[in-house]
């Protein structure tokens, strides 16, 4: 047992692939530092610089420096694996020290009402010795569906301390604009789960409170913006069987950027995409129609788009000009960089990581200023 124990050590922490790129500003390099992870979905530094890497199929893993340290305890009992769903997101409190809480999010089956499936949960958690999360508190859960699809679920905080989480429209697209449902929607809480008095809908009949905006489809990526505190997510465009418009028939992928601002309707599934970059002068006619529905900042109309991920801005200090940028990966096998002004203009925008990884899921900043990423199954590590 001891060197089953040993050898499993040794494959998680093994070197296996790396590359030297040029960028727009200069020549880093990636090298995976870990392999063999079971479907990693999130990742985040501890206060104490530990690596916490989840994996869909219900586990979270620490590491330090590139070595495996232990499986987390006291993880939830009622995760749902089943097709996107699983353990998904992972945040630390902002002021971890004085609030030792982990927040997690997962997809789990809901007694309450069988008929609707499954439904994306966040709960917060003590975490004791980083190693043992006890106390659960559920905050929210909904975004109901039956299926395996679209369940979103990125975590963020921004730095006034409310907690930021996306939900996906679960393949049901008209309740992303039903303020009654949770699906489709970026939502706004504090850090104990109570809806913050000004959030868009407080007040509004039959509403959710905790909604901050509307008509997301599926949106896997969340950060907010150093400077300027306002999310971005990412978010899955759709594509062949429910990529219409009415009179326009398929008009192809259309993964969007969106700088996240309360009450407004980023359009899912009335319109998507944007009106400044396709042709279609219907869709400019809709949009034209629909004054209240926000265009991306950016999107991608290839055939098969990019699928985006995670996201995160760059806030270490190995690679001066990238400060503040958006890093949005891709399933498709790059990541992407973006740089924003601090009132919300893209400014510049180039792929990193062209070839040799696949399946970037997710990014963070790490805490020796290199960036940190998820590619299939292992973790990479890009630094100068
Ligand atoms: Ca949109």
């Amino acid at each position: 047992m001891k060197n089953g124990i040993t050898i499993f050590l040794c494959l998680i922490s093994w070197n296996i692939l790396s590359a030297s790129f040029t960028s727009n500003s200069g020549p880093y390099q990636a090298n995976e530092i870990l392999s063999n992870l079971s479907s990693p979905w999130g990742l985040a530094f501890s206060p104490s610089k530990l690596l916490f890497v989840t994996e869909k199929t219900g586990a979270i893993k620490v590491f330090k420096d590139g070595i495996f340290q232990y499986n987390l305890a006291g993880l939830p009992r009622d995760i749902a694996t089943v097709g996107q769903g699983g353990l998904l997101d992972i945040v630390f409190h902002p002021e971890f020290q004085k609030k030792p809480y982990l927040y997690l999010s997962y997809t789990t089956k809901t007694r309450a009402n069988p008929h609707d499936g499954i439904n994306t949960r966040v709960s917060r958690f003590t975490l004791s010795n980083e190693k043992t999360l006890t106390s659960e508190k559920i905050l929210v859960q909904g975004g109901f569906g039956t299926d395996g699809a679209h369940f979103g679920s990125r975590l963020a905080f921004d730095s006034k301390g409310y907690l930021f989480i996306t939900i996906g429209e679960r393949h049901h697209k008209e309740k992303a604009q039903e303020l009654s449902y949770l699906n489709g929607k970026i939502l706004r809480l504090h850090d104990d789960g109570r809806i913050p008095d000004d959030n868009p809908f407080v007040g509004t009949p039959h509403a959710r409170g905790e909604i901050f905006s509307l008509g997301h489809r599926n949106p896997q990526g969340l950060d907010i913006h150093p400077l300027s505190n306002t999310p971005f997510v990412s978010e899955h465009g759709p594509s062949g069987y429910d990529a219409y418009l009415p009179g326009l028939g398929s008009v192809g992928k259309a993964d969007e950027v969106n700088a996240i601002f309360s009450g407004k309707n980023y359009g899912w599934p009335i319109l998507f995409g944007s009106p400044k970059i396709l042709p279609w002068t219907n869709r400019m006619i809709n949009f034209a129609r629909n004054p209240n529905i926000q265009a991306p900042l950016v999107e991608f109309t290839k055939p098969d788009g990019i699928a985006p991920s995670g996201s995160a801005f760059y806030t270490g200090k190995s690679f001066p000009s990238w400060e503040n940028d958006l890093f949005v990966t891709a399933l498709r096998g790059y990541i992407l960089r973006l740089k924003i002004t601090k009132d919300g203009q893209l400014i510049e925008s180039e792929k990193i990581i062209p070839n040799g990884f696949y399946r970037l899921r997710d990014v963070t900043t790490g805490p020796n200023g290199s960036l940190f990423a998820i590619a299939a199954n292992g973790i990479i590590e890009i630094k100068p």
